[in-house]
């Protein structure tokens, strides 16, 4: 028999109230709530870090169509051009005579898709013989002054599909007048 048995009823509750006094105090410290909320923090910081984690993830295998669309390394007024297998899109991009034109590429296609790697190129010869080459699954931003002399303009992407003689891969570049 333990000691604690042999001690009379009243002894043993008396004994149980003051244990119970004794935990509330704690519990109701100072120091035990600083401990309670910083563990609280701790822990909102570590949910925070894998939500963070979570949907970085699943934006990455989103293929990046949301940074592709509204992502933060463009400039506000850049024109997203997504590039694939199945050519430009959009594939006439508008523009006003002589304005400084902010292109956001967005690759589509992975590196195991295509013979050249996955990359594929803007290629403008009637105007200062753009070449922009756009990595696989890469988003590429390229910016120059539209033509002064309004009109539609011919670009194409080489490295895939045919290139130049598949129509598929041909774009417009449509400069309309300044003043339009
Ligand atoms: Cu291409």
């Amino acid at each position: 028999m333990s000691e604690e048995e042999l001690l009379p009823r009243s002894e043993r509750r008396s004994a149980l109230i003051e244990e119970r006094h004794a935990e509330r105090k704690r519990t109701q410290s100072v120091t035990y709530q600083a401990a309670q909320a910083r563990n609280m923090k701790i822990r909102k910081a570590t949910f925070g870090v894998i939500v963070v984690a979570v949907l970085g993830v699943g934006l990455y295998l989103a293929g990046g169509v949301f940074l592709g669309q509204r992502g933060t390394a463009s400039t506000a007024d850049a024109i997203p051009v997504r590039l694939s297998m199945a050519g430009f899109d959009p594939k006439v991009i508008t523009v006003k005579a002589g304005a400084e034109v902010n292109l956001d590429f967005w690759n589509q296609d992975n590196a195991m898709h295509l013979d050249g790697g996955g990359v594929h190129t803007f290629i403008m010869p009637e105007y200062q013989n753009i070449y922009v080459e756009i990595p696989a699954e890469a988003r590429k931003a390229f910016a120059f002054t539209a033509p002064a002399a309004p009109g539609d303009y011919d670009f194409y992407c080489d490295t895939c599909c045919g290139g130049k003689a598949s129509p598929t891969m041909h774009g417009t570049l449509r400069v309309e007048p300044a003043s339009a």
